[in-house]
């Protein structure tokens, strides 16, 4: 009832066992459908973070107000089904705060034990910021949490309850783990207030924070026009503050959310608002100005060209203890593709196969010698047909014909260059 009809699935079925038929015709499948979203369980064995895997773990993101088609919505609802449970989001105004927040409902949901996604908006400017702010405040909760569990095992805890505590202290940092100490520990300090067998006012207020005793994942969105722009002064900074936050960013190559004005990740040639003559300078290489840190985990991604990597990048940025980046290539309504959004993931591979957009990790905990790692392959050549297939160039051969040839050859040129520095990059990286 909620589908968009964007037609990806027929497109990117790997068995074309899909096709589309109207809603009216297909009512009756309505039950059965309702049963198997409140019957059919979980199953665990078959859930783990790789391609396959992850489609078998419940979405926490679901019907969004989002354009058909879109790609930001296919990354958010991956991260959810890796992080959901335990993700905190910081979202930039955006596209993906206008599908992701539309207000009267929430895209966003809950699994069965009643957790999901906690989400908020701040503002364009200064969302890593604020996002930075949800980790720091947690931390503060979870030190006085373990400060007052230390005092309840001093103040004299009976075996369970020493046990439970202990094993808390000793898993909270990590992920899964400290998922299932927090509800031994929950289940204990709930049993001594009911006995009455222990600090009560204590073990009260440790339950006071119960929510914050699992460790959380804590994720900043936005689009380009905040990353690249008016939210990088911010961006950089928390990005050098080493903390532990992943930020991803949906990369349109323009600020779709407010009718497409350039951004510094727009491309040469690109026709936008403020570059309707097809912009003239090369896109920003904010992975490259991320790496540069050394400690702050980058990678480029493209779901439709190679999803396998895209799972590596989400898990290994969310494993890093430190600021994670991953920059998503995302076919969008404005760049005006030819045959439509249904073709959103095949753009992103023919994207990547003509070398318009490169898939990289750079991993600060990777040891000597392993931590570059140039995903795709070297450029297939086919990059004018490429162009030529987005509205977002093709408009300017009929505006300024001559300008775009000259403007494309740079882009083409510019891709060239890039790849080449890319190579060399690994081959740094190998003796580094
Ligand atoms: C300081 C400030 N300037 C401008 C705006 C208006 N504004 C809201 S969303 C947006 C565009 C966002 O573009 P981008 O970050 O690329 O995300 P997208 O919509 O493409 O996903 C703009 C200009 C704002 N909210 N705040």
């Amino acid at each position: 009832l909620d589908c968009m009809g964007c037609n990806v699935c027929v497109v990117q079925c790997p068995t074309n066992s899909l096709s589309m038929a109207p809603a009216e015709g297909e009512l009756a499948q309505q039950e059965v459908f309702d049963y198997c979203v409140a019957e059919v369980s979980d199953k665990p064995e078959i859930q783990d973070a790789t391609v396959k895997g992850s489609q078998f773990k419940q979405p926490l993101l679901e019907f969004s107000g989002a354009c058909a088609g879109c790609a930001q919505t296919a990354y958010a609802r991956l991260v959810t089904q890796l992080f959901g449970d335990r993700m905190y989001i910081s979202n930039a105004t955006g596209c993906s705060s206008i599908w992701g927040g539309p207000a009267a409902t929430s895209p966003y949901t809950v699994n069965k034990e009643g957790r999901g996604p906690a989400w908020a908006n701040s503002l364009f400017e200064d969302n890593a910021e604020h996002g930075l702010g949800m980790l720091l405040g947690q931390n503060a909760v979870r030190e006085k949490l373990v400060a007052e569990t230390e005092q309840l095992l001093e103040s004299g805890a009976d075996d369970a309850l020493a046990s439970a505590a202990n094993a808390w202290l000793d898993e909270r940092d990590k992920a899964e783990e400290s998922k299932a100490a927090a509800d031994g520990y929950v289940a204990e300090l709930e049993r001594v207030i009911a006995q009455g067998v222990a600090d009560v006012d204590l073990a009260k207020s440790i339950l006071a924070d119960k929510d914050y005793l699992a460790k959380k994942s804590i994720w900043i969105f936005g689009g380009d026009g905040w990353a690249y722009d008016i939210g990088y002064g911010g961006l950089d900074h928390v990005l050098a503050s080493g903390e532990d936050v992943n930020v991803f960013v949906f990369d349109t190559e323009v600020y779709s959310n407010t009718g497409g004005q350039a951004s510094k990740a727009s491309n040469i040639g690109q026709v936008a608002q403020f570059a309707a003559a097809g912009k003239d300078i090369k896109k920003k290489s904010l992975a490259e100005i991320a790496i540069a840190y050394g400690y702050v985990y980058v990678a480029q991604v493209a779901m439709g060209a190679k999803p396998a990597q895209l799972m590596k990048a989400i898990t290994e940025a969310e494993a890093y203890p430190g600021p994670s980046l991953i920059i998503g290539y995302s076919p969008c309504e404005m760049h005006a593709i030819k045959g439509g959004m249904a073709n959103c993931m095949v753009e992103m591979e023919k994207a990547v196969d003509c070398g318009y957009w490169n898939l990289y990790r750079y991993n600060p905990a990777a040891p000597a010698g392993k931590k570059f790692t140039l995903d795709s392959k070297e450029p297939k050549g086919g990059y004018q047909e490429f162009l030529m297939n987005e509205a977002r160039y093709s408009r300017l051969t009929r505006e300024f014909p001559g300008r775009a040839e000259e403007l494309f050859e740079q882009n083409e040129r510019a891709a060239v260059d890039r790849y080449e520095h890319l190579v060399k990059l690994k081959e740094l990286y190998a003796d580094a």
